[in-house]
């Protein structure tokens, strides 16, 4: 459910797509998809009336149980359309959360994934999460005069605040290993990119590792640094993290913020795309304004346009050298490179250009002006 064309150049048409596959990878099973367009969605129910009622007419034949918006709906609206439609009703965030909380396998992970979900919830809470009660021990747990609403809030506020601490707990390990990390003086590469672009497929092509890939969205979340031995003999450590997304909910980024701060080290940020998505621009653009946002988008960079199999006609039998031939009227700038990770193309050229890239990132003087 898309509410209109939304403000970040994506049409509604990609984003439902993208929220219908984010929808399958949380193991739910779509059986349709609705678009609205109105310059502003309704306060009270997000739908206008005449699209909620095409909504609940179509509760007889489609059989759906659930609704996913595709913004961020207001407690009002979700409580609204809840009793409107009589099924559960989330958003993007509450779905990409859950597939976070499926996904994180860390103990840092999974404390990171439990605060966003309790920071999402407490502006939510509209009273009837009476089984919270029972996480505070029941007896005892409200105040005199305290409303069971207000008893909830101070509920979670408590447990946002427990996370927290557990997480300076595991974040001082961390910084431990870190330092370690850095006093073995080794730069680091760090691939980001859009979820599924192909960083886990990479890492694994580029340092022979077994990292877990999945044409899922949000497969990896927890960091994996693997070796890497670059053509000049040196070695650089090659980090892989949770993928990007369009609207990454700003719970998640939060509190993920840790995580993310280790691009903050790293020497070189490889951008890895999936150039055979039709929404390959757009990905990009979420990209670069994530790494806008973590302040990152003045550390030195290379792109590598994935997936470039999945160009090629299947009139014949392609090679690294006839792919890369056929396809260098594409020619990618200086700082990009053409691959396909899972068919191993183009891995000699792109550790060629992270090893140049570091040597003049650390010898800047070594660039040539311009
Ligand atoms: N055809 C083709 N498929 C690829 C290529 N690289 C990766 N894939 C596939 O794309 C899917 C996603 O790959 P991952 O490596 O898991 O992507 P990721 O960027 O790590 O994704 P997240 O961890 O979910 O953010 C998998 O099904 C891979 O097999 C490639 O060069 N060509
Ligand atoms: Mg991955």
């Amino acid at each position: 459910m898309e509410a209109k064309e939304s403000r970040d150049n994506w049409p509604a048409e990609a984003s439902i797509e993208e929220l219908a596959q984010l929808a399958g990878t949380a193991g739910a099973n779509v059986v349709g998809k609705l678009i609205q367009r109105l310059p502003m969605p309704s306060r009270t129910h997000y739908l206008g009336k005449g699209k909620l009622e095409e909504l609940i007419a179509l509760k007889s034949s489609l059989n759906y149980d659930v609704v996913i918006f595709d913004d961020e709906l207001t407690p009002l609206q979700q409580r609204n359309l809840e009793e409107a439609l009589k099924v559960k009703v989330i958003d993007r965030v509450a779905l990409i959360l859950d597939i976070f909380a499926r996904r994180a396998h860390t103990h840092e992970g999974q404390l990171q994934v439990e605060l966003a979900q309790h920071q999402y919830l407490l502006p939510r809470l509209a009273g009837q999460w009476s089984h919270l009660e029972r996480l505070g021990g029941g007896i005892g747990t409200r105040g005199p005069g305290e409303s069971q609403l207000e008893t909830d809030r101070r509920l979670i506020r408590r447990k946002i605040h427990r996370l927290k601490t557990q997480l300076e707990e595991v974040r001082k390990h961390r910084a431990l290993y870190r330092q370690k990390r850095s006093r073995s003086g080794l730069p680091v590469v760090a691939l980001v990119g859009y979820t599924n672009s192909g960083k886990s497929t990479l890492l694994n092509a580029l340092c022979q590792a077994d990292v877990f890939t999945e044409d899922k969205l949000f497969a990896t979340l927890d960091p994996t640094t693997r070796r890497l031995t670059l053509p000049d003999q040196r070695t650089v450590l090659v980090t892989d993290t949770v993928g990007f997304i369009r609207k990454l909910p700003p719970t998640i980024v939060s509190a993920f913020r840790a995580t993310l701060e280790e691009l903050d080290e790293a020497a070189l940020l490889l951008h890895v795309v999936d150039l055979a998505s039709p929404d390959a621009a757009e990905q990009c653009r979420t990209v670069e304004a994530i790494l806008g946002d973590l302040h990152l988008l003045g550390k030195p960079r290379i792109t590598a346009l994935n997936k470039i199999d999945l160009l090629l006609g299947n009139d014949r039998d392609w090679d690294e050298t006839s792919a890369l031939n056929y396809l260098s009227d594409k020619s990618p700038g200086e700082d990009t490179v053409l691959i396909s990770a899972i068919r191993k193309w183009g891995l000699a050229r792109l550790r060629e250009l992270i090893s140049h890239t570091l040597t003049t990132a650390s010898h800047p003087s070594l660039t040539p002006s311009k």
